[in-house]
C-alpha cells in the first residue's frame, strides 16, 4: 500500500514542503504539500521529480575505495580505515595547511552539511578551504561584512509587502531564487504586480522574469555597479534621499555622496549602455515609492566589481530608507540564531587575515578563492606545504570552478583525496575513497542556512521519509566519521562528536548573562535534550536557545524539536520585521555606508568608465530543471529546453556567418569548446550564453544518462585570473570571448 510522507525539498533555496508517495522504500511521487505554512502547495518540476532524483540507479550504494589505481567497493570500516590512513600522514608530516577542504552548495541543503563541516574546520585549523561561495554570493558576504560588520547578515527583498522590486541578475522564474528563500518566486512577483506595484528587471538576456516585468533594462554584462552608483548619485543630487528611523544608526552619508559624485548617469550610460534619462527615472521611482527594495544575484555577484555592485544594493536601500523596514529589504530571524549579543560596538569584519601561497589572494570569511585550488595543490612556492590531501564534501569544482582541465591534473597529482559525494563524477573520480551519503528520501531535513534568508520567518523540520537501507550510513554519521578520521581520534563512537558539541554550547550558554540559561547546569541541559540522534539533539539545543526557544524552561511556550515534531507543516514565526541597530557588530556599531576597503576599491570601478568593452562577452544561464552539474542524470529533468547551446543574438549571428543549430567554437582564456548555436534575440548583442555545469564526457565517470549528451564544460573558457579582488570571488559573467563556425563536414565535439 502506498503511503505518504512530508519532506522539506532539497533541490533549490525555496523549500518548498512536498508530500511524497512511497511505496515500500521507493519515493514514486511528489506533490506540493498545501498545509505548508510557508510554501502552501507549490512544487517545480524539480520538486516534481524528487522521486526520481532520489531513486537515480547511479547513485552509490557502498562506499568505494582506491586499490592498485581502481576504485573498488568496500565496506564503512575498510573506507574510514583508509581515510584516516591517507589524512593523518599528511597532517602529521606536513601541518594542517596541506590538508584542503572543499565545501559545496549541496551542503547547504542538507542537514550534515551544516552541522558537520564546522566542527572539522574548527578542529582540523587549515586556511585552505574552499567553497562554492567563492564561484557564487562571496561578495555579498563581503559587503554585509563591512556595512552590518555581520558577513552573514544578509537583507532580504521584502517580497510580499514590497511596491517596488528592482531585480539584478537573477532569474528567479528559473532557478526560483537565490538569498531569498521564497517558495513560488513567480507567484509573489505575479502578486506584486496585482497590487499596483512594479517590477524592473536588470539583465543583459531577455529572460521569463523579464517578461513578467514592467521594465526590462538589457546591461551590458559585468557593469551594475556603474548603474548602481550611478542611482546613488542622482538621489544624492536630486535630494531624494531619506534615511527614515535608520538614520541615527548610520554612518558615513556625507562621504559617501562625494566618493560617488562623478558617476553620474550621464557618465555611466556608455559603459552601461543604457539611457541616462532612464538612469534618473528609475532612481526616482525607487525613492518615490512607498516602500522598495533593491535585490541582486548571481549576475551582480560573478563580476569583476561583485563586491561593489553587492555593497551598492545595500547602499540604495539605505538611502531610500527601505534597509530595514517592512516592504523594504529586512533581515530575517531564524529559529536556531544563536542569542543575540549586546547592542553596541562589535569586533567588525575583517578580510585578509592570512592570504593564498601562490596568487597572495586574500582570504575572505576564512575561505580562499575556490578559482585558486589548483595553484594551491600543483605549484611549488618557498611559502609554505602545497595542498597534499583534499577532503571534499558535496563539491564538483572540475565542473563548478574555472579550468577544470588543470584541476582535473591537480587532483590526480593530490597524495590523498576523499569525496562525500553520492556519484562517481568528473570530482569524485579522482577520490581515494568515496563515501556515499544516503538519497534525500532517507535523510532528515531542517535549512538552517536558508532560514536565516527567507521572506517569512518559519520553521520546518523532516524526519527521513524513508528509513535508511541496510548498508547506508546517514550523511551526519558520515561527516562525524570523517571528522574523527581526520582530527586523529579514528575509532572513536561518532556520537561523541555530537555530544562535544553540546557540552561546548551548553558550557557558554550557562555563562552568558544575557542567555535565559545563564548559571543554569549544563549537565542538567543536556539531560533535557529530546531527539533520536545526536543531529536531532543538536537541532533541540539550537531551538530551544534560539530567539523563539523554550530557554529549557524559561519561556515555557517556546519552541522546542518535541513542539517542530507536533506540527509537522511547520511553524509560522510571522512577517520579517526590523532588527537594527541589535545585529550590527560593526567597530562603530553603526551601519557603515562608506567602509575603507569598498572606498579603496572605488577607483578601479571610476577606471572601468574608460574601458573599451569587449566585442563580444559571456554569461551564464539556469534551467528551471536542473541543478548546476549534478542534475542531468535524471532523464525527467533533461531534454527539451534544457540543453547546453550557445545563445547568441541574431545580429551577432550574421555578423559571424553562424547558423542555428550549427556548431560553434567559443574561444576564451582558459581554453575553448565547442557547442551548437541557438539563435535568439533573447539575448542582447554582443552577448553569448552557456550553461554551466555540463561536460559529462570524462572517463571514469559513472552518470550513464548525463553521458547520452554530455554537453561542454563552460568554466574552461576561464582561465581562473579574473577576480573580484575584495571577495575573491571568480568572474564568470561578462568575460570577454571570440566565436568560430565549425566549418561544415568537420565531426565536433558538441
Ligand atoms: N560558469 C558558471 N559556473 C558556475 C556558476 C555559474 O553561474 N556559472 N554557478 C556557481 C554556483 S552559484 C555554485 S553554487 C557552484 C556549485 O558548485 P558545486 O557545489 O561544486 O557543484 P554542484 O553541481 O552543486 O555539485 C555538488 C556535488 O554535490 C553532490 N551532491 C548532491 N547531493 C548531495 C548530498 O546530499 N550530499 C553530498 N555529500 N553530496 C551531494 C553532487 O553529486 C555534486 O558532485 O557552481 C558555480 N559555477
Ligand atoms: N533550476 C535551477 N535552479 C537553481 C540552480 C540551477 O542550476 N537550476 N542553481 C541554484 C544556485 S546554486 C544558485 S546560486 C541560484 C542562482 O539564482 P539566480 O541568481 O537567479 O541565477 P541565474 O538564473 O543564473 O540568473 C542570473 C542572471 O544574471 C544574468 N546576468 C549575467 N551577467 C550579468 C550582468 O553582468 N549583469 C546583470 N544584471 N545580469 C547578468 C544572467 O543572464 C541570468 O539571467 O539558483 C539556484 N537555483
Ligand atoms: S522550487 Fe525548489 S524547493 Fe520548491 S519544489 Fe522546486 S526545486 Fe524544490
Ligand atoms: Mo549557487
Amino acid at each position: 500500500m502506498p503511503r505518504t510522507a512530508l519532506r522539506i525539498c532539497p533541490l533549490c533555496e525555496a523549500t518548498c514542503g512536498l508530500t511524497l508517495t512511497v511505496e515500500g522504500t521507493r519515493v514514486t511521487g511528489a506533490r506540493g504539500d498545501r498545509e505548508d505554512v510557508f510554501s502552501k502547495g507549490f512544487i517545480c518540476p524539480k520538486g516534481a521529480s524528487f522521486g526520481a532524483v532520489d531513486g537515480d540507479p547511479d547513485r552509490l550504494r557502498v562506499p568505494l575505495v582506491r586499490e592498485d589505481g581502481a576504485l573498488r567497493e568496500a565496506t564503512w570500516e575498510e573506507a574510514f580505515d583508509a581515510v584516516a590512513a591517507g589524512l593523518r600522514p599528511v597532517v602529521e608530516r606536513y601541518g594542517p595547511h596541506a590538508l584542503g577542504v572543499v565545501l559545496g552548495n549541496p551542503n547547504v541543503h542538507t542537514m550534515a552539511g551544516a552541522l558537520y563541516p564546522p566542527v572539522l574546520l574548527a578542529a582540523l585549523r587549515t586556511r585552505s578551504l574552499f567553497t562554492a561561495s567563492t564561484v557564487d554570493q562571496m561578495p555579498k558576504h563581503v559587503s554585509s561584512g563591512l556595512l552590518f560588520g555581520d558577513a552573514n547578515a544578509i537583507p532580504v527583498p521584502d517580497l510580499d509587502r514590497t511596491d517596488h522590486l528592482l531585480l539584478i541578475g537573477a532569474n528567479p522564474l528559473d532557478s526560483n531564487g537565490s538569498l531569498c528563500t521564497a517558495p513560488d518566486f513567480p507567484g509573489r512577483l505575479k502578486a506584486l504586480r496585482a497590487r499596483g506595484g512594479r517590477l524592473t528587471v536588470v539583465d543583459p538576456r531577455r529572460t521569463r522574469t523579464a517578461k513578467l516585468a514592467d521594465r526590462h533594462l538589457a546591461i551590458r554584462p559585468g557593469t551594475d555597479a556603474l548603474l548602481l552608483a550611478a542611482l546613488a548619485t542622482v538621489l544624492f543630487e536630486e535630494e531624494l534621499t531619506d534615511l527614515g528611523a535608520l538614520a541615527p544608526h548610520v554612518q558615513d552619508v556625507g562621504e559617501l555622496r562625494s566618493a560617488l559624485a562623478d558617476f553620474t548617469p550621464e557618465a555611466v550610460a556608455a559603459a552601461c549602455d543604457l539611457d541616462a534619462d532612464l538612469i534618473r527615472t528609475l532612481a526616482r521611482e525607487l525613492a518615490a515609492a512607498p516602500a522598495a527594495a533593491v535585490y541582486a544575484r548571481i549576475g551582480s555577484c560573478t563580476v569583476p566589481h561583485g563586491t561593489l555592485a553587492s555593497w551598492l544594493v545595500d547602499v540604495l536601500n539605505v538611502l531610500t530608507g527601505n534597509l530595514d523596514r517592512p516592504g523594504g529589504a529586512l533581515f530575517p530571524q531564524a529559529a536556531t540564531e544563536r542569542s543575540p549579543r549586546p547592542v553596541g560596538p562589535g569586533h567588525g569584519f575583517a578580510l585578509g587575515r592570512w592570504h593564498s601561497r601562490v596568487r597572495h589572494l586574500p582570504e575572505a570569511k576564512g575561505e580562499l578563492p575556490l578559482s585558486a585550488l589548483a595553484e594551491e595543490i600543483d605549484t611549488a612556492t618557498d611559502e609554505g606545504e602545497p595542498v597534499r590531501a583534499l577532503v571534499v564534501v558535496a563539491a564538483n569544482p572540475v565542473l563548478s570552478a574555472p579550468d577544470g582541465d588543470r584541476l582535473d591534473k591537480a587532483l590526480h597529482s593530490l597524495d590523498f583525496m576523499v569525496s562525500v559525494d553520492p556519484y562517481l563524477n568528473e570530482t569524485s573520480r579522482h577520490a581515494d575513497v568515496v563515501l556515499p551519503p544516503p538519497p534525500p528520501s532517507q535523510s532528515p531535513h531542517h535549512d538552517f542556512a536558508f532560514n536565516a534568508l527567507a521572506v517569512r520567518n518559519q520553521v520546518r523540520y523532516s524526519r527521513p521519509a524513508v528509513p535508511l537501507e541496510v548498508g547506508r550510513m546517514a550523511e551526519t554519521e558520515i561527516l562525524a566519521r570523517l571528522v574523527l578520521a581526520a582530527t586523529g581520534m579514528h575509532g572513536a563512537d561518532p556520537a561523541a562528536v555530537d555530544a562535544m558539541v553540546v557540552d561546548q554550547a551548553l558550557g557558554k550558554a550557562v555563562q552568558e548573562p544575557r542567555s535565559p540559561v545563564h548559571g543554569r547546569d549544563p549537565g542538567e541541559l543536556a539531560a533535557q535534550l529530546t531527539g533520536e540522534s545526536g543531529p536531532e539533539r543538536r537541532l533541540d539545543l539550537m531551538l530551544r536557545l534560539g530567539p523563539y526557544g523554550d530557554g529549557f524552561g524559561a519561556r515555557p511556550d517556546g519552541l522546542t524539536l518535541a513542539r517542530l515534531l507536533d506540527h509537522p507543516h511547520g511553524i509560522d514565526l510571522g512577517p520579517l520585521r526590523p532588527r537594527l541597530p541589535q545585529l550590527l557588530k560593526t567597530v562603530s556599531g553603526k551601519v557603515e555606508l562608506l567602509p575603507g576597503p569598498i572606498a579603496g576599491d572605488l577607483p578601479r570601478l571610476r577606471e572601468a568608465l574608460r574601458e573599451r568593452p569587449a566585442a563580444l562577452v559571456l554569461v551564464g544561464r539556469r534551467h528551471l530543471r536542473s541543478n548546476n552539474s549534478w542534475m542531468h542524470n535524471v532523464p525527467a529533468l533533461t531534454g527539451g529546453s534544457n540543453r547546453c547551446t550557445l545563445q547568441l543574438n541574431p545580429r551577432d549571428a550574421a555578423r559571424l556567418g553562424i547558423a542555428d543549430g550549427r556548431p560553434v567554437r567559443v574561444k576564451g582564456a582558459g581554453g575553448e569548446v565547442t557547442a551548437p548555436a541557438e539563435v535568439t534575440d533573447a539575448v542582447r548583442p554582443g552577448v553569448v550564453s552557456l550553461p554551466h555545469g555540463w561536460g559529462h564526457d570524462r572517463p571514469g565517470v559513472r552518470l550513464s544518462h548525463a553521458g547520452t549528451d554530455p554537453g561542454v564544460n563552460v568554466n574552461q573558457l576561464l582561465d581562473g585570473s579574473l577576480l573580484d579582488p575584495l571577495s575573491g570571488n571568480a568572474v564568470l559573467n561578462g568575460v570577454p570571448v571570440e566565436l568560430a563556425p565549425v566549418p561544415e563536414g568537420l565531426t565536433t565535439s558538441a
